[in-house]
């Protein structure tokens, strides 16, 4: 009994090699002769666990102890991948592990490849909020993420003859290694049904939910590590259970099929992610989805602090809630239902400790993702916090109207219903006005929610806005995505990066350093090649190593412009056919990304550079000097083998359009040069790196806004730059379809007719000129090394660590509480 937690928790390589063993007999029911590749990852992912499971009851009880002010997390996505990998890495036993399975003939590497990835997320809103969790635990912030444990993640993304299309992505097929489910704590939500008003016996009001239906949360819990720390946080996600197994009054009138189907009903809330990532759709099932995860997360909020204190008058100094978008922002709602139906508190009381405790972040300033529900579908599904909504809302009117603080028009514009011929409950408003804090994710993004979406609340509570730059963790994103490059330069400053990322400035004078920049490019060169290795197997063609990785990777939208890219690579290729004495340096563009299903022009986009690529990769003419593939199903653990074999990042949305973007910064962090606009953090990125490491092209949000005003006709364009012109009509005439001429008419329909929303033809000549520069730069393999190793080293501001500091000290007021062994 004296060797059991020693089996469980030790690190050397016999251990390990032990713990595995006995994991594929005990856990997995296996032998060496019988277990699958699968086995094995489970017994090495249950062997890591062992060793998450002490550090995870010691941090719980730690914050428990210190009686810890802890931050929640709120959000209806965590894009987390896959996790093996990243908890060897930051519990220190990665190498360890290796040794141990390679004495046993096994490659870890291989074992790796077999963990599906979690999907739980779209894109960089899902990311940003794995990339906290991880910096989190790393700076030993008590913390917890609520979200939902969706069964489908986002979808799996297959191309047939170019098209995109969609297949579930079943993560959990054949189980979970992290989730614990926590059957014992599980939380009753209610729906529907309609609200009883009347007096308690002291004479208070008191308003009953009524004829509610009832769902049950249940909490799935994954241990967070952090790195190099003894923290374990949690990851807590909801899954919706039927609240009784069966309805057992149909069940025994013998329906028993309507029994099952009202099981269904309820358990569908946490079937699947909606794979929208800048559209609201307005579907009653989202909306039951937001209010199931926050309803239960507020609960066991409430819940925890109530093991600790006798009531709520120290409420926001011991919890701190964000919300991740307007998605979680029933919380409002909610937590005033909970303070003041469920445990009496006063109204004015109870409006105080909510603004006390939320913050939100924006992550758009799109109008189609601003979230509004009809009042009519509200108040069916959430009765009581439509009441509670108008009563806010009239309180916060009549306050702001009696100050004199704003006047009638501003009024209308901040109210929480927008009158119109379906009224409508606005979201962000409701976000904004039951937080203390409100910000967005880059300076260019804060000072656009200030001046134009946020305008009149910024007018009435300056205060309460700020800024919070993104940030992404190092750890993923370079120590685990480029073991090669994160080696070296722990070899020539040290380790001490990994959690300090401003350290990587000790690299700068390595730019200089001749000896680096062939390390640094060798580094480079095998990453292109491990790179064009899965390309070769998913896409058929062949990558010349020589020529520039030029990369666009994110979800496939009209304002980040993949189609400027894919219009100019198709306007190369015609310059090709048509000048012998053409001669760019060779290029490899690769894209990839995932499209809306709903999403018809983003659907097209992906069909044309399919058939870019088709047309470009068949012909003899241009071979060697392009290349084009379309990455199928781009993801977490896709994004890790491309950063580090990046060597152009694509960043080119419209000036104004793109809050931040995140997977500009794991680009510079890998020592890819940007070619971008002036939008969302690459402004920052520029101003970091150096406008000499940056290639900079475009309209201004200014300018863009000036030739919007002066009435932009993008048939001007067209007839004024030849190039343009050529591409377009190539597109139309079906250059890139043949046999279907008629193929990419809507493409070029709403660039020319459609008002070229996003201008695509008035940056196009200046995005040309900039690869040009780009392209003088590379011509210099030094001079482009040195760029290279400055992004890198200058890249430090980009840490989630740095994110999330911020956010402890200036938004939530959490200090670190560090675990000890
Ligand atoms: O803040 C994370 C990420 C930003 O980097 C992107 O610029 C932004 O488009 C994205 N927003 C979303 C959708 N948001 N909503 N609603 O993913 O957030």
């Amino acid at each position: 009994a004296r060797d059991l937690p020693n089996a469980r928790t030790a690190l050397d390589v016999d251990a390990l090699r032990r713990a595995f063993a006995d994991h594929l007999q005990y856990s997995q029911g296996k032998d060496e002769h019988t277990a699958t590749p699968l086995d094995r990852y489970f017994a090495v992912a249950y062997a890591v666990r062992d060793r998450m499971m002490r550090r995870w009851i010691q941090t719980q009880q730690t914050y428990y102890k210190a009686d810890a002010k802890r931050v929640y997390y709120l959000s209806l996505e965590f894009l987390m991948g896959k996790a093996l990998e990243n908890n060897l890495l930051n519990l220190g036993i990665y190498d360890n592990m290796r040794s141990a399975l390679s004495d046993l003939g096994l490659d870890l590497n291989a074992l790796l490849e077999q963990e599906p990835d979690a999907g739980l997320g779209n894109g960089g809103l899902g990311r940003l909020a794995a990339c906290f969790l991880d910096s989190l635990a790393t700076l030993s912030i008590p913390a917890y993420g609520y979200g939902i444990r969706y069964e489908f993640g986002i979808f799996d993304q297959e191309i047939r003859n170019g098209y995109q299309v969609e297949r579930p992505e079943e993560w959990l097929r054949f189980g979970s290694a992290w989730e614990i489910p926590r059957g014992d704590a599980c939380v009753p939500v209610s729906f529907y049904g309609r609200t009883e008003h009347g007096v308690d016996e002291k004479g208070r009001l008191q308003v009953r939910w009524a004829d509610a239906r009832h769902v049950l949360g249940m909490p799935y819990d994954v241990p967070i590590t952090g790195h190099g720390n003894q923290t374990v946080n949690t990851l807590r996600l909801w899954r919706a259970r039927a609240s009784q197994e069966l309805d057992l009054a149909d069940f025994n009138a013998g329906d028993y099929l309507s029994a099952v189907e009202e099981k269904d009903l309820s358990e569908n809330i946490s079937k699947v992610l909606y794979p929208n990532d800048l559209t609201v759709m307005g579907k009653e099932l989202r909306l039951q989805q937001q209010y199931f995860f926050v309803c239960c997360s507020i609960h066991d909020i409430v819940n925890r602090h109530l093991k600790m204190h006798e009531g709520f008058s120290d409420f926001p100094d011991k919890v701190a809630i964000q919300m991740n978008d307007t998605h979680p922002a029933i919380a409002v709602a909610e937590l005033m239902r909970v303070l003041v139906d469920e445990h009496g508190l006063e109204w004015g009381k109870a409006w105080e400790i909510c603004g006390g405790t939320f913050g939100y972040t924006n992550h758009t300033l799109m109008p189609e993702a601003l979230e509004k529900w009809s009042v009519d579908l509200f108040g069916r599904v959430l009765p009581r916090h439509l009441e509670i909504v108008f009563e806010v809302n009239r309180r916060f009117l009549d306050g702001v109207r009696a100050a004199r603080k704003a006047d009638e028009p501003a009024l209308q514009r901040m109210s929480l219903i927008e009158e119109g011929p379906v009224k409508q409950v606005r979201m962000a408003n409701l976000a904004v006005i039951g937080s203390h804090s409100v910000n967005g994710v880059a300076a260019l993004h804060t000072e656009l929610l200030k001046r134009e979406l946020f305008h009149d609340f910024h007018a009435l509570w300056p205060e309460r806005f700020n800024n919070k730059t993104n940030g992404v963790t190092p750890r993923r994103w370079l120590l685990q995505a480029n073991p090669a490059l994160a080696r070296s330069i722990s070899e020539v400053i040290g380790p001490g990066w990994v959690t300090d990322a401003a350290q990587l400035r000790n690299l700068e004078p390595l730019a200089e350093d001749a000896g680096f920049r062939r390390l640094f490019r060798d580094v480079k060169r095998d990453n292109k090649e491990r790179l064009a290795g899965i390309v070769r197997v998913e896409n058929g063609i062949s990558l010349d190593l020589d020529s520039i990785f030029d990369v666009q990777v994110k979800r496939i939208h009209e304002y980040k412009r993949q189609l400027l890219a894919i219009l100019r690579v198709a306007s190369e290729y015609l310059r090709l056919k048509e000048e012998r004495g053409y001669d760019p340096y060779p290029r490899s563009y690769l894209f990839g990304g995932k499209a809306a299903p709903g999403y018809a022009m983003a659907k097209w986009i992906i069909k044309l550079v399919g058939s870019v690529a088709d047309v470009v990769n068949r012909d003899v003419d241009v071979r060697g000097r392009i290349a084009v593939a379309f990455l199928r199903n781009y993801r977490v653990s896709l994004a890790e083998r491309i950063f580090p074999a990046a060597e152009v990042s694509e960043q080119i949305s419209t000036a104004g359009k793109e809050a931040s973007g995140t997977g500009n910064m794991k680009f510079a962090l890998n020592g890819a040069l940007t070619v971008g606009t002036l939008d969302g953090a690459n402004v920052e990125i520029r101003e970091e790196v150096g406008a000499e490491n940056f290639f900079l092209f475009g309209l201004t949000v200014e300018e863009v806004a000036a030739l919007r005003k002066g009435g932009y006709d993008p048939w001007e364009w067209y007839r004024k730059d030849r190039r343009i012109k050529q591409v377009l009509d190539a597109l139309s005439s079906g250059v890139f379809s043949p046999g279907e001429p008629g193929l990419f008419r809507p493409v070029v329909e709403s660039l020319l007719n459609g008002g070229d929303p996003y201008l695509v033809l008035a940056d196009f000549a200046a995005y040309c000129s900039c690869q040009e520069r780009v392209e003088q730069a590379y011509r210099d393999p030094d001079g482009w090394t040195r760029k290279a190793i400055l992004n890198v080293a200058r890249a430090g501001k980009f840490s989630s660590d740095r994110t999330i500091h911020e956010y402890a000290t200036e938004i939530w007021n959490v200090p670190p509480v560090r675990v000890v062994e």
